[in-house]
């Protein structure tokens, strides 16, 4: 007999609601291929990252001793999570922008369980299949929890709550996800969920902080080689999707500091004058020695840039939490 048949409580299935709310996006891998890599600077959106391979080695970076964003997230989690629930009335609603396994959300889930005696919890992820697991998992562990969640993107989760006027409501972007917009697209779409909210809601948000070339430049290009693959996974994709001939070897992964622009850039660089078919486009690309593509960039962030980033939003920071070594902030935005 399956070990779940044991842990399977009967209001189980009245505690959860998932709801698609649209079909998978088709966009077009193909197409984004082909404009990054025929553009004068090529370039790749750092989206295309998660496949199965990706998500896997971005687990795994989240571990590195390198890659402090998640360690330090977690900790102030730890330390605070009790004090952020207690800034909220019963009942409040947490939603989670990009839930994933929602391992760091459990420290809040039990925070505001303890306080509250329940909870309803309203993850948005575009996986379904990440939705069905983690919801799982988090139903047995927590009978009191109720969940609502929503597959699809964060604009139309966010159009359905908005919609159903949830509020009081907090709202978790964990991760520092937003370093991966440029900080005017990071403020349009902070404009858009602040246009969702009610006086009494917040949203807690994970930013990283500017800080030395060493530590940035070694959070994205780990001694064990991890981050290396991750961005290489991107031309391992193209290669089993697209039918290319992209040989692994003949790029390196390079992450760079740029304190002008506040950012990290990753590229994948050619180590020698070479061409690649991409067969499903029926392309030929050319790499000249030392070549890029443009992979990635994360933000980061002042202490007034995230003050700006709230402002810009229509919102204020009202709280902020770092972790002990200063290099990570929580912060909690309000509507101004
Ligand atoms: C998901 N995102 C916030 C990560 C970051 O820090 O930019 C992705 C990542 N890229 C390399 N390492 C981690």
């Amino acid at each position: 007999m399956p070990s779940s048949f044991f842990r399977a409580s009967p209001s189980r299935a009245k505690r959860l609601e998932l709801v698609s709310l649209e079909e998978p996006l088709r966009e077009s891998f193909e197409e984004d291929v082909l404009r990054g890599l025929t553009a004068a600077q090529k370039r790749l959106p750092c989206h295309w990252f998660y496949d199965e391979a990706g998500s896997q080695l971005f687990e795994r970076i989240c571990e590195l001793p390198e890659y402090y964003l998640t360690r330090c997230e977690r900790s102030i989690l730890e330390q605070r999570a009790g004090e952020i629930a207690c800034l909220f009335e019963d009942p409040t609603t947490l939603v989670e922008l990009g839930s994933g396994s929602a391992s760091k959300t459990r420290l809040l889930i039990e925070a505001f369980l303890e306080r509250h005696g329940r909870l309803v919890f309203a993850p948005i992820d575009i996986s379904r299949t990440m939705l069905e697991e983690s919801a799982s998992e988090l139903l047995d562990d927590y009978p009191r929890l109720e969940i609502r969640a929503f597959a699809g993107r964060y604009e139309s989760g966010l159009a359905r709550l908005a919609a159903g006027r949830v509020s009081p409501k907090l709202t978790l972007w964990l991760g520092s996800s937003v370093g991966n917009l440029d900080r005017r697209q990071a403020a349009v779409f902070l404009r858009k969920l602040r246009a969702g909210m009610s006086a009494a809601d917040r949203l807690l948000i994970g930013v990283d902080l500017r800080k030395d070339r060493l530590t940035l430049e070694a959070a994205y290009d780990d001694a064990e080689g991890v981050t290396a693959r991750f961005d290489l996974n991107l031309l391992a994709r193209i290669n089993r999707e697209l039918g290319a001939d992209f040989d692994l070897e003949a790029f390196a992964h390079r992450a760079t500091w740029r304190p002008d622009s506040g950012r990290v850039e990753s590229r994948l660089v050619s180590l020698r004058e070479q061409t690649v078919r991409i067969e499903a486009l029926d392309l030929e690309v050319g790499f000249a020695a030392r070549e890029a593509i443009h992979t990635e960039n994360s933000y980061k962030y002042s202490h007034h840039e995230i003050e700006w980033l709230a402002r810009a939003a229509g919102m204020l920071r009202e709280r902020h939490w770092l972790d002990a070594d200063g290099l990570y902030s929580l912060n909690l935005f309000a509507p101004a």
